[in-house]
């Protein structure tokens, strides 16, 4: 093993996406019909009735019915890799295994995460490319499977080891340049890859009229902390990375390998670092699960099917993490079979349960704290269960003209009886230090939580205003804020007002 997996050797909702939305809605369904307490006894029957999907990392060989059974996401674990689909000039290549993949997540209703497109490892025959080259790749993988993929790992892994803080240095980041040398890449002269593959995708994503949100993932980005109580650089590079390029980047992913490497521990703060992220506008998910049960060395905590429950809970209890991912089904089956990190036992098909397991189900069974799960609340009975799902993918007209102010727009991702809204405040031809933006709802429609704003009221005319972290808003620019809501909420008028 090289120095980089060794290292790697351890171990996130401002909108719930539509697919995310519509297994949450049949999980409403269900539930309508059940025992009003009962627990869910799949991983993913539990996680729907919190908000969030569950999934795992497969193979083509490895499509057993557990995985449709117990997981509501795929991403494929080394199919969709740039050394197995991608052309030394950016075209696609054998994507069977993609393909077959793809489809066993659409006919099991599984979201699918694409992994990955911009990589230092793993390259194949792009290594050594151009940005050029890698934007055409980009464009190439993204539009073969277009919105049948609900997320995509645009960026993965571009921050070094030994919680340095800093970019890596091989390619592809060795393209990167500081052109005044103030020691980051954020500026107009400078070359970053990361910015430039997200603009590619952003201009792809938007050119498609897809679904599909632009992720960038990372290890040993988990908490606040590493051993010690030192502070997490690596994750303090990605949050300063996602906070530049909020604009291309909708989700962040925290691969989550744990184990006694100093850098992957299971800190206290994994919450708050999830939080942070959630505060960007972003939504965080936890993508490649995986907890060490090496209790012979036990500075990762008191044992694996706890471990696993303070991850789960973190998650749990930020609103805008949306998922969460582990890496394989089973320990002989994992890269890393040794640790026996993962929830099964078994192998070939024939799996059985651990500890860690049920740890998992339980705490999703609890539902999340912050806000209330979906399942309790959006049953009203005003509204006929036959009522369309609003196309979330139409764009709603802007409401307000560019003006010296901002202006508002609005999407809904509905659901029978119950809705999302996501509201973006676009700052007019001057800056703005605040904003609040007034809506009127639908007789029927109630307000129940809202992010990334103040809200005033619930029903009938809703305020909202800015939080301390957005209100300033460049000339032409951006921010994003959303609420949930019961009954239906179609033909939103925000008014958007400069503070
Ligand atoms: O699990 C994957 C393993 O089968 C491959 O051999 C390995 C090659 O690097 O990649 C593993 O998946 C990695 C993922 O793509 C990115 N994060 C770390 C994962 C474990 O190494």
């Amino acid at each position: 093993m090289n120095s980089d997996l060794r290292q790697r050797r351890k171990v996130a909702r401002t909108a719930l996406p539509t697919a995310v939305l519509l297994l949450i809605s049949s999980a409403v369904a269900v539930q309508s019909s059940a025992p009003a307490a009962a627990a869910e006894t799949t991983l993913r029957a539990a996680a729907a009735n919190a908000g969030l999907f569950f999934g795992v990392a497969a193979s083509p060989n490895r499509l057993y019915p557990i995985v449709g059974q117990e997981f509501s996401q795929l991403t494929p674990e080394n199919d969709m890799k740039p050394d197995r689909i991608a052309t030394s000039s950016g075209g696609l290549q054998n994507t069977s295994g993609a393909d077959t993949l793809v489809n066993h997540a659409q006919s099991n209703n599984m979201l699918v995460r694409g992994h990955t497109l911009v990589w230092h490892s793993q390259a194949g025959a792009l290594q050594g490319a151009s940005q050029a080259t890698l934007n055409t790749f980009i464009g190439n993988a993204i539009n073969r499977w277009g919105s049948r993929i609900a997320y995509w790992d645009v960026v993965n892994e571009a921050l070094e080891d030994n919680n340095t803080g800093r970019r890596r240095n091989q390619w592809p980041h060795s393209m990167n340049r500081d052109a005044n040398g103030d020691g980051d890449f954020f500026d107009a002269g400078d070359t970053d890859v990361i910015r430039d593959s997200f603009i590619r995708a952003k201009q792809v994503v938007q050119a498609g009229g897809l679904t599909t949100k632009l992720c960038i993932n990372d290890y040993d980005v988990d908490g606040l902390t590493v051993q010690g109580g030192t502070p997490n650089r690596k994750a303090n590079a990605l949050y300063d990375i996602v906070r530049n390029y909020r604009q291309y980047i909708d989700c962040v992913g925290f691969q989550a390998h744990f184990n006694d490497n100093p850098n992957s521990i299971i800190t206290d703060d994994i919450q708050a670092n999830i939080q942070r992220f959630a505060d960007l506008g972003v939504e965080v998910h936890i993508t490649e699960l995986d907890i060490d049960d090496d209790l012979s060395n036990n500075d990762i905590g008191a044992g694996q099917a706890e471990n696993y429950r303070k991850v789960v809970r973190a998650c749990l209890n930020v609103a805008q993490c949306t998922g969460i991912t582990v890496w394989g089904i089973s320990d002989s089956e994992s890269w890393r079979s040794s640790e026996r990190g993962l929830l099964f036992t078994g192998g070939n098909g024939s799996y059985q349960k651990k500890a860690a397991y049920h740890a998992v189900l339980d705490e999703l069974n609890k539902g999340r704290n912050s806000t209330p799960p979906p399942s309790t609340p959006p049953v009203t009975p005003s509204v006929p269960p036959t009522t369309p799902p609003v196309d979330p993918t139409t764009p709603p007209p802007p409401t307000t003209p560019p003006t010296t102010g901002c202006s508002a727009t609005v999407s809904l991702n509905s659901w029978t009886g119950g809705f999302v809204a996501t509201v973006r405040v676009t700052a007019g031809t001057a800056p703005i230090s605040g904003w609040s933006v007034q809506l009127t709802l639908p007789s029927g429609a109630t307000v129940t939580n809202a992010w990334n704003a103040n809200r005033s009221g619930s029903s009938g005319t809703v305020q909202f205003s800015n939080v301390s972290y957005n209100g300033s808003v460049n000339a032409g620019q951006s921010t994003e804020f959303g609420f949930q809501g019961t009954g239906t909420a179609t033909g939103l008028t925000p008014v958007c007002t400069a503070t």
